[in-house]
Parts: structure tokens; C-alpha cells; sequence
């Protein structure tokens, strides 16, 4: 089983700045402790960070036939992103999109996401373990439509 793991814009900057919004680990603590749980649960993960839109059409792209399901945090572009919609329902693979903060507690912009209608599932408000939940989601959910 293979799932590939996209992180969004300035998710690279986790860890330095708003914890008390984003909590205090870093994006190579999230990554690790996932490919750890990933071992565990005896799935392949990969995963890429970007700030560029168009960088992230083209990883999802070029996954179409690697990954059997996408988790993806699109970051801002959750709320911008026609692209990057049309890039996940085209490959037509299952998606869960999550977040570290309750996006619908925050600001009103932030209640939209472009990203949902075409996911399997939305995960968001548990901080870095929105990734856990999400990953065991995933596998949950693959282990049903696989067998
Ligand atoms: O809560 C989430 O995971 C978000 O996807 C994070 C995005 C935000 O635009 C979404 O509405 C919700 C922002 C990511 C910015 O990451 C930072 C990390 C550290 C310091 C500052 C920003």
C-alpha cells in the first residue's frame, strides 16, 4: 500500500512561528514520527512540501500511478485552489484532506475549501495528530475498498 503525504505553503515554517495555532513541532518531526507509524503499519509513504501551486498539480500527476490514496494538507490553497482540486479528482484516487487548526473556528475565509467536495474525507483541529488520524483513516479506508 502506498500513500503519498503533500504538504502546502509555509508548512515548512511549522514549528517556528504561531505554535500556540500550529503547535511547536517542526515539519521533519511530523514527517518522521508518520514514516515511523507508517513502518509500523506496514504501508510505503512519501512526502513532498511545496509553496508552489503548480508544483503540487504536477506531484499529484506523477503519482497517479505510484500511490494507491493522497493526504494532503493544502494549506492556504485549500481555500484558493481550482488547480489543485481538478489535479486530485482527476487521478481519481482517494484523498483526505486535514489540517492542524479547526479551520471552520477561524477566520470566515477559511470555512471554504475547494479540496473537500472531491475528498473521501476532511480531518482538522488535532494539531500534528490530525496526520495520524489521517494516515490510520486512509489505511482503514483502503483495507475496505482493496479486499
Ligand atoms: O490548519 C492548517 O493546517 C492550515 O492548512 C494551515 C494553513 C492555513 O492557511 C489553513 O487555513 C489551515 C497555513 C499554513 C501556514 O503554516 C505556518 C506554519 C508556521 C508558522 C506560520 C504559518
Amino acid at each position: 500500500m502506498n500513500i503519498l503525504l503533500i504538504h502546502g505553503p509555509n508548512l515548512h515554517l511549522l514549528g517556528r512561528r504561531q505554535p500556540e495555532i500550529y503547535g511547536s513541532q517542526t515539519l521533519a518531526d511530523i514527517d518522521q514520527h508518520l514514516m515511523e507509524v507508517a513502518t509500523q503499519r506496514h504501508v510505503t509513504l512519501k512526502t513532498f512540501q511545496s509553496n508552489h501551486e503548480g508544483e503540487i498539480v504536477t506531484i499529484i500527476g506523477q503519482h497517479i500511478d505510484w500511490a494507491d490514496g493522497i493526504l494532503i494538507n493544502p494549506a492556504a490553497y485549500t481555500h484558493t485552489s481550482v488547480a489543485i482540486r481538478d489535479a486530485l479528482a482527476t487521478i481519481g484516487l482517494p484523498v483526505i484532506e486535514l489540517h492542524l487548526s479547526n479551520v471552520h473556528g477561524r477566520e470566515s475565509f477559511r470555512h471554504h475549501s475547494y479540496i473537500a467536495p472531491i475528498a473521501t474525507g476532511t480531518i482538522a483541529g488535532f494539531g500534528a495528530f490530525s496526520y495520524d488520524l489521517a494516515i490510520e483513516a486512509m489505511i482503514q479506508h483502503l483495507n475496505i475498498t482493496q479486499t
